[in-house]
């Protein structure tokens, strides 16, 4: 194999306040498993640019990464690389992006929960509860409901695929062909509408790109199945919040295209006091938590990548730019 050694640093770079993103505690976890390599925090004014070898980021001001003129790989730190992609002066260097089974395990918890909380009526079981009323409704099976899974990539296939193994029917859609055992595959633009035809609970892990942008719109959400138990169809979102017309969906809960929404993501996060997404009845909101990248495991996969490639093999999960994911 090919070395390429070196000794060259790694540059974290994290732009976000949240707990799970707290710089020093990357840092600490990043210092444990890159052995001598140098790991620095930014902004650091004692760095020299041109000792940077790799960057892992998280939201880095567009413009920042070029700086690093001796850069060779950059590790986006989580699967959504969207707000790199927006970046025009991205360096030209692979860009990796995070697909570990601790991530995809932490979305299929969250989409399994939500498809349980809707199918299982649990707005309404809520209400009871606050309003002192025993009056169970008719529950019906997960075999009567299909899930329909938008994006069939690292995460979407194995929540369809779980979700199948709950008793769901499970359909998908991606932008080229896949198989998916147990699962009704459907993609590109031609199939698109049978999909949405047979769904009647439609996740959404779709990547934002200039494709996706949008496109959980009303012509989308009135196409879905309207005769299932559900009542109305149910839209789950955890990919981004630029996927989603946000007006079209409050619009459509409100004349009951929608029954249901749980939404995890946001054109503007954190959503301002006045949104309507916080106190409509019909809206489950989470605070883009869906599946929190993990700094044990992302760390660990990081400096696992750094050292195959330095040792000549290839990085894995490098994002094709002319797709935008
Ligand atoms: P992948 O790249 O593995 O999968 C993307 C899927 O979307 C693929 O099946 C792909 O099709 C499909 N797709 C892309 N463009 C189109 C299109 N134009 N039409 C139809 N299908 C399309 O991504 P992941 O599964 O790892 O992640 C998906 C997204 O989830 C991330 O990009 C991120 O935005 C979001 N996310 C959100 C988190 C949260 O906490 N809320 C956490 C982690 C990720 P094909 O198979 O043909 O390539
Ligand atoms: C991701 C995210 O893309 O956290 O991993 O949204």
């Amino acid at each position: 194999m090919n070395q390429r050694k070196t000794s060259g640093a790694l540059a974290v770079l994290i732009n976000s306040t949240s707990q799970n993103w707290l710089p020093a505690r990357w840092k600490e976890r990043f210092d444990t498993v890159c052995g001598d390599r140098p790991v620095v925090l930014l902004p650091d004014a004692r760095l020299d640019p041109k000792d940077v070898h790799y960057a892992a980021v998280w939201k880095p001001v567009p413009g920042e990464l070029k700086a690093f003129a001796n850069l060779r790989a950059v590790f986006n730190l989580g699967a959504g690389v969207d707000a790199l992609m927006a970046d025009d002066s991205l360096p030209d260097v692979p860009l990796v992006r995070v697909a570990v089974p601790d991530l995809t395990n932490r979305m299929t918890e969250y989409v399994v929960l939500h498809v349980l909380m809707h199918h299982r009526q649990e707005l309404y079981l809520r209400q009871s509860q606050r309003e002192k009323v025993w009056e169970p409704r008719y529950q019906w099976p997960a075999s009567a409901i299909t899930v329909g899974v938008m994006g069939l990539g690292t995460l979407g296939a194995d929540a369809a695929s779980v979700l199948r193994r709950l008793g769901f029917r499970a359909a998908g859609w991606s932008r080229s062909p896949r198989t998916l055992e147990g699962i009704t595959c459907f993609h590109g633009a031609g199939q698109i509408d049978a999909f949405l035809r047979a769904t009647d609970i439609l996740v959404c892990l779709l990547p934002l790109t200039p494709e996706t942008h949008g496109i959980l719109n009303r012509d989308v959400f009135a196409k879905l199945n309207r005769n299932s138990p559900l009542g109305a169809p149910v839209l789950i979102n955890a990919g981004r919040g630029a996927l989603q017309n946000e007006a079209d969906i409050l619009a459509c809960l409100n004349d009951g295209t929608l029954g249901g929404v749980s939404l995890d993501v946001f054109v503007q996060e954190p959503q301002p006091a006045a949104s309507r997404f916080w106190t409509h009845p019909k809206v489950v909101l989470t605070p883009h938590n869906a599946a929190d990248t993990d700094a044990d495991a992302i760390s660990a996969y990081v400096a696992g990548q750094i050292a195959r490639f330095e040792a000549g093999g290839a990085l894995e999960n490098v994002v094709d730019r002319s797709r935008g994911y």
